[in-house]
């Protein structure tokens, strides 16, 4: 009994001691680390502002998450934050910080093309935060702090900080709040609505790639920034598969690669290069220039977005045989995962020279009836095309080129009966028809295809193919990639 009460006093004790520790630790951290920090923070397609939150170590923080438009989230793995964000909505997160350090934070909700990109850094410092940081770099967004220092009265400081000025007085040590006329408030609703102007003038990312298989998609150039296009055909069929099997679908034949750069001069305007080795029935070594212009844009309101392009090819590197092309890119969404296209063009010269006619020497005996045989000389086509994102990030494709004029395909000779004499000639040609599977991955974006035709160039796609009929396929692949933006 008597022990047990000793204990008892020897707890009390303990916990009398540890209790005033605790205060004094408290007590003393208050003194230099402000309890609470609140953060007002924005997000948006494809940004958050400020991008860059500093706050001590110990600390509470309060972030005031406002997205302006669509669905967001809000993601620190080493914090194990992870919320969402309503669109046109606001969020509360609090934490504490208990180390020192940098920590990347992230949109954790896909909300388009670019998404990728929504990310900034929470730095925790061990001391006070420094406060051109306080003033400055962390008020972006609703949030807007101003610190003034009055001129005429040294140690006289102005706060300006969500619509209210505080006036400090360093020297005599007062805080006064200082009236501020009610028109220089900003209100929430226009706060909101500048944001949204804001967010009107940034170009926006079209969710698809610059071109499905083979057709080109009105997706803008960004301003400033370099795309990589690589295209890869083989040039086995598919099918008939027991032929194709031995040689891995076709991925054992000779395979074809292109590749192409483009450049955002502005948002709307950009030159594009790309060079391709075969055209038809052998190598060309076709390089093609071009320059393209983004007219509309199905987000900025119009009904559909449109991109024009000229390019002129040149084959043996540019420096014979010419083929002019001229082409428009029509898109728009058809749902919230659909999207239709149109890309009709015209080719002219695209058989100059008449080069993929056949000759007569290309005969024996000669057959002078090929010098008659005319093949036409100018192409024009319709690209009609599909997409269909299955996933975020994956997309289904298809497409189908119809074209009239010349078509180039295979050119047989037909014999006068019972003798071998060339008496003329047929051409078979079908439409370009293309499918496949893509998968964006950031500024990546890698394509499985098939298509009936392996020449990539715009006149050469467009009016030629390899003379597979619409059952046979090749299999290729498509790798973009966006640098500097
Ligand atoms: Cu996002």
């Amino acid at each position: 009994m008597k022990k047990k009460s000793l204990c008892v006093a020897a707890l009390s004790i303990l916990c009398a001691l540890v209790g005033t520790q605790a205060r004094s630790v408290e007590e003393t951290s208050t003194n230099s680390v402000p309890p609470v920090a609140e953060i007002r923070v924005t997000a948006r397609k494809f940004d958050f502002s400020p991008q860059v939150i500093t706050v001590q170590k110990g600390q509470t923080v309060k972030l005031v998450v406002t997205s302006t438009d669509v669905e967001h989230g809000f993601a620190i793995k080493e914090l194990k934050i992870k919320e969402r964000v309503e669109a046109k909505e606001t969020k509360v997160i609090t934490f504490k910080p208990e180390a020192a350090g940098r920590y990347r934070f992230y949109c954790s909700v896909y909300c388009g093309d670019g998404h990728e990109d929504m990310t900034g850094e929470l730095v925790v410092t061990d001391g006070p935060v420094p406060a051109t940081t306080a003033s400055g770099a962390q008020t972006g967004g609703a949030s807007n702090m101003q610190v003034t220092f009055d001129e005429s009265a040294p140690g006289v400081v102005f706060v300006e900080a969500n619509g209210e000025k505080i006036r400090i007085d360093t020297t005599a040590k007062t805080v006064a709040k200082v009236e501020l006329p009610a028109d220089s408030q900003p209100k929430p609703d226009e706060q909101v609505a500048r944001a949204e102007e804001e967010q009107e003038s940034k170009p926006k990312s079209e969710p698809y790639d610059y071109y499905l298989i083979n057709v080109p998609t009105p997706k803008r150039v960004v301003k400033g920034s370099l795309n990589l296009r690589f295209t890869h055909r083989f040039s086995q069929p598919v099918r008939p598969v027991r032929q194709s099997a031995e040689n891995l679908l076709g991925l054992d034949s000779f395979a074809v690669s292109s590749l192409g750069l483009s450049y955002g001069i502005t948002d709307r305007l950009y030159v594009n290069a790309y060079r391709s080795p075969i055209c038809q029935q052998g190598m060309c070594k076709t390089i093609e220039i071009g320059l393209g212009y983004h007219w509309l844009d199905e987000a900025g309101r119009s009904p559909v977005s449109l991109q024009t392009y000229a390019s002129i090819e040149g084959n043996d590197n540019f420096t014979e045989e010419y083929t002019y092309n001229l082409q428009a890119m029509i898109g728009r969404s058809i749902s919230k995962w659909g999207y239709a296209f149109f890309s009709p063009a015209v080719n002219f010269n695209a058989n100059g020279q008449r080069r993929f006619n056949p000759r007569a020497s290309d005969f024996f005996p000669p057959a002078l009836v090929a010098d008659q045989f005319n093949l036409g000389k100018h192409t024009a086509s319709f690209g009609f095309g599909f997409s269909a994102r299955i996933r975020p990030t994956v997309s289904l494709m298809f497409e189908y080129t119809p074209r009239v004029g010349f078509r180039q395909g295979r050119v047989f000779p037909n014999f006068a009966p019972g003798t071998f004499t060339v008496a003329g000639f047929t051409n078979v040609s079908e439409a370009e028809i293309g499918f496949g599977i893509e998968k964006r991955i950031g500024r990546h974006s890698f394509s499985l295809t098939f298509s009936n035709t392996q020449a990539t160039t715009t006149a050469r796609y467009n009016s030629s193919n390899l003379a597979l009929s619409p059952k046979r396929f090749i299999i290729g692949f498509n790798l973009s990639r966006r640098f500097w933006k």
